[in-house]
This record gives C-alpha cells, sequence and structure tokens, in this order.
C-alpha cells in the first residue's frame, strides 16, 4: 500500500468529518426532526440521513471505485457486505438517542477498510469537539495528541462500559442484567454513555478500561476498532476470539489480562437490536 494513498484517504476522512461535524453541531442545537425505524427506541433523524448523504457523496467523488457500508443505506436496502475491496464504514451519527436529547456524546464514525483491515478511521464528537484518528501502524490521536489505552489488568479496578437498553426478550434481558450485574460487583463500576465509536474511543484514551456490547453493527466498530488497537488495547469477539465486525458482538479492552476476566464472567446470548 503505497503510504501516498493512506494520506490521501486519511485527509479525506477527517476533512468529511469535519464537514459533518458542523452539520451535526448545528441539528444539535435546534429542533429535531425525528422519526422511528424498528422499535420506538430506535430512532432516525434528518441530521443522520443528511450526513450520511453527504459524507458518501464526497468520499465517492474522491474515491469512484471504493465501496461504502452506512448505517442508513443499509436502512434504506443497500447490501452490508464487506469485502477485500476498498469499503469505507460509516455511521454517520452515533449515539442518536443522545443526539435527540441533546445530550453531548454523540459523534459521526468513518473507517476505511482494505482487504478486510482497518487502515483509516476517524471519530469526531463535535459538540465537545473531540477528533480522534488512527492510521495502521501509527498510533492514535485526539485533537493531534497521541493516546494510549490505560494497561489496566484488573477487573476489580477497573471501569467498564457497556449499554443497557431494553431487551423485547425478557430471557436475553436477565441475562444482560445479570452480566451486567456480575461487572459491578467485581468492579469499580460500569458506564453507560450511549455511543459504541464514544466508548471504544474512552477506552482508547484510557478514561475507561473496557467496553463489551452484544448487538453492535459494523459501522459502530469499523473505526473504534482501529482507534483501540493504536492505542494499545485488544479489540475481540466477546468470547475472546479474533472479531468478525459483521457478527455484531465487542469485547475492546486495555490489556489482554482484563479480557480474559471479562469473558471469563460474561454469559453470551444471541445478538439481537436491529
Ligand atoms: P446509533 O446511535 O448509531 O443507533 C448505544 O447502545 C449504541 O447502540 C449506539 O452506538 C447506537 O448507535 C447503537 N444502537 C442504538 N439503537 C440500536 C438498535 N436498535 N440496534 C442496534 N444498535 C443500536
Ligand atoms: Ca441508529
Ligand atoms: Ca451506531
Ligand atoms: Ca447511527
Amino acid at each position: 500500500m503505497a503510504s501516498s494513498d493512506v494520506e490521501k484517504w486519511y485527509q479525506a476522512a477527517v476533512d468529511v468529518a469535519k464537514e459533518a461535524g458542523v452539520i451535526i453541531r448545528d441539528g444539535f442545537y435546534k429542533a429535531k426532526k425525528v422519526e422511528m425505524k424498528g422499535n420506538p427506541r430506535d430512532l432516525v433523524t434528518e441530521t443522520d440521513k443528511a450526513v450520511e448523504d453527504m459524507v458518501m457523496a464526497t468520499l465517492h467523488k474522491t474515491f469512484p471505485d471504493h465501496k461504502f457500508i452506512g448505517e442508513e443505506s443499509v436502512a434504506a436496502g443497500a447490501k452490508c457486505e464487506l469485502t477485500d475491496a476498498p469499503t469505507w464504514i460509516i455511521d454517520p451519527v452515533d449515539g442518536t438517542m443522545n443526539f435527540v436529547h441533546s445530550f453531548p456524546y454523540t459523534c459521526i464514525s468513518i473507517g476505511l477498510w482494505v482487504d478486510k483491515e482497518a487502515r483509516v478511521a476517524v471519530v469526531f464528537n463535535p459538540i465537545l469537539d473531540q477528533l480522534y484518528t488512527a492510521k495502521k501502524g501509527e498510533g492514535a490521536y485526539l485533537n493531534g495528541q497521541p493516546i494510549k489505552v490505560s494497561g489496566q489488568k484488573e477487573l476489580s479496578k477497573s471501569l467498564v462500559m457497556t449499554e443497557l437498553w431494553c431487551r423485547p426478550d425478557e430471557k436475553k434481558m436477565k441475562i444482560a442484567y445479570s452480566n451486567a450485574m456480575k461487572v459491578i460487583s467485581q468492579s469499580h463500576g460500569p458506564r453507560c454513555m450511549g455511543s459504541a465509536a464514544l466508548n471504544m474511543c474512552q477506552v482508547a484514551q484510557g478514561g475507561a478500561d473496557g467496553y463489551y456490547e452484544i448487538g453492535l453493527h459494523a459501522w459502530d466498530v469499523a473505526a473504534g476498532k482501529l482507534i483501540v488497537e493504536e492505542a494499545g488495547g485488544v479489540v475481540t469477539d466477546i468470547t475472546g476470539a479474533p472479531i468478525d465486525i459483521m457478527n455484531r458482538r465487542l469485547l475492546c479492552v486495555s490489556s489482554p489480562e482484563l479480557g480474559k476476566a471479562l469473558t471469563d464472567i460474561l454469559e453470551i446470548y444471541e445478538e439481537e437490536r436491529d
């Protein structure tokens, strides 16, 4: 891979994320037009759609041969397929529920994957002006400053992020909450902030030590994976096996030891959520 390619991808990703940031910030301080997707807690706003359209059109103009996976395009019927071809994986607004409530933990997430590996990643929270970036092999950065994971190995000294949402299936809900109870009683405590991409960035910058979730999509983790790994963290399937970002299960930790401590106690169930 020519390094000039990587630079071009990286600059395009940062530029378009900043442009998206203007749209998100603009919408954040106004009344929102909200629609329901799958269920009353699965929302989409005109900002999600406007950002995704703009980001895809802009990147397509610069890279006409590249492929795209975006949350709202997939919702509208586009294929969600990761091949070896260069593929931009985009979550236009991660943390839509936060956005709707004007809770300032929301971002755009953009990852470029080539040969099924992340090469360039950008996660931008335009409300708090936090720009997380990474290029494969070149470290992870927050607003241009290098970041690294805490390196914490012990669950008993860890802050662990997860999301607690209402599952339609009571059995799965019980497993999810019993997992959370185990983590709560064996760690420094849980954090549920409502954006998978920013949760991963929080692990990358050492603010949290781990994050796990079942039911995520490729666009939630495509950028965060590279940012965490370049910050020295470990990203796996929730079983500890290598992650398949299409498989909807995530464990992201500051050290392999903490990963093992979590996989030892987490019970796995089949993902739901759309
Ligand atoms: P979103 O805001 O892009 O939808 C919080 O629990 C995380 O889960 C967020 O990253 C959020 O992404 C995602 N999420 C929210 N509702 C979801 C749903 N119905 N199905 C799958 N993921 C969802
Ligand atoms: Ca969504
Ligand atoms: Ca998302
Ligand atoms: Ca989204």
